[in-house]
């Protein structure tokens, strides 16, 4: 899978692209990343502007649609694969698991960045991407929700975790929307807090039987929305 950041600001990517699951991921060759600086394709050669006023006045600063669509262009040019266009916006689609299980099985994109006010509306006109959002509430700018978008979709590629199932009862994935059960390791007791006796008997019908429970107890004390609606009566 290949991932092409469009951004203002390429440094902020160093140190997750480095990291060690992504890293390996890379190395595999199973993942490619390239970070890509929108003010290279700044029109304005002296200063790589690439915002300017809105039309009609208001705060802030726009992106201009010049730079991002040559990019675009550009870049889509750099492998012979087509990539999807996503936007990051808080106006987009919210992202969720099961919509990270569906962009997983698409081995390019191409990832717009937005920062200040957002994006000239002709961006969005020209290029028709695909706008996600990472939840309801503001960010600075489009660089965080893209490791968000990355981390998320290449955890479910397969040999990008360690073992193979560990994705497969991850509390949201393929359909499961229950969350985690409590885990424990040594030692059996710290500060007056014991181990669970049943985890230590090795009868592990209790165990699974157990582990059932607490999920269900967890997931209805902290995330009852998660639940299938109760039935009446
Ligand atoms: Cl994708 N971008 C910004 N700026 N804020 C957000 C977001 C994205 N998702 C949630 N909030």
């Amino acid at each position: 899978m290949r991932f092409d950041i469009i951004t203002l600001f390429p440094e902020i990517f160093s140190g997750y692209l480095t990291q060690s699951l992504l890293n390996k991921a890379i190395e595999a060759s199973l993942v490619e990343i390239f970070v890509h600086d929108l003010r290279k394709w700044s029109t304005d050669l002296k200063h790589h502007k690439i915002d300017d006023r809105p039309f009609g006045g208001g705060p802030g600063m726009l992106i201009c649609v010049e730079p991002v669509v040559r990019c675009v262009e550009d870049v889509q040019k750099m492998s012979p694969l087509e990539g999807i266009v996503v936007l990051l916006t808080p106006q987009g689609q919210r992202l969720d698991q099961p919509l990270v299980e569906q962009l997983s099985s698409h081995s390019r994109y191409l990832v717009l960045c937005g920062r200040y006010e957002g994006f000239d509306q002709r961006v969005l006109d020209i290029l028709n991407p695909m706008e996600l959002s990472i939840g309801d509430y503001v960010l600075n700018g489009g660089e965080v929700a893209a490791m968000v978008l990355v981390d998320a979709t290449i955890r479910m590629i397969p040999g990008v975790l360690g073992d193979e199932q560990s994705s497969v009862d991850d509390s949201f994935s393929r359909g499961n929307r229950i969350l985690e059960f409590p885990q424990y390791t040594r030692p059996r007791e710290f500060r007056g807090l014991a181990v669970p006796e049943v985890l230590l008997n090795g009868n592990h019908e209790a165990i699974a039987a157990w582990r059932a429970t607490e999920s269900l107890r967890r997931t209805a004390e902290r995330r009852s929305d998660l639940l299938p609606p109760a039935q009446s009566q």
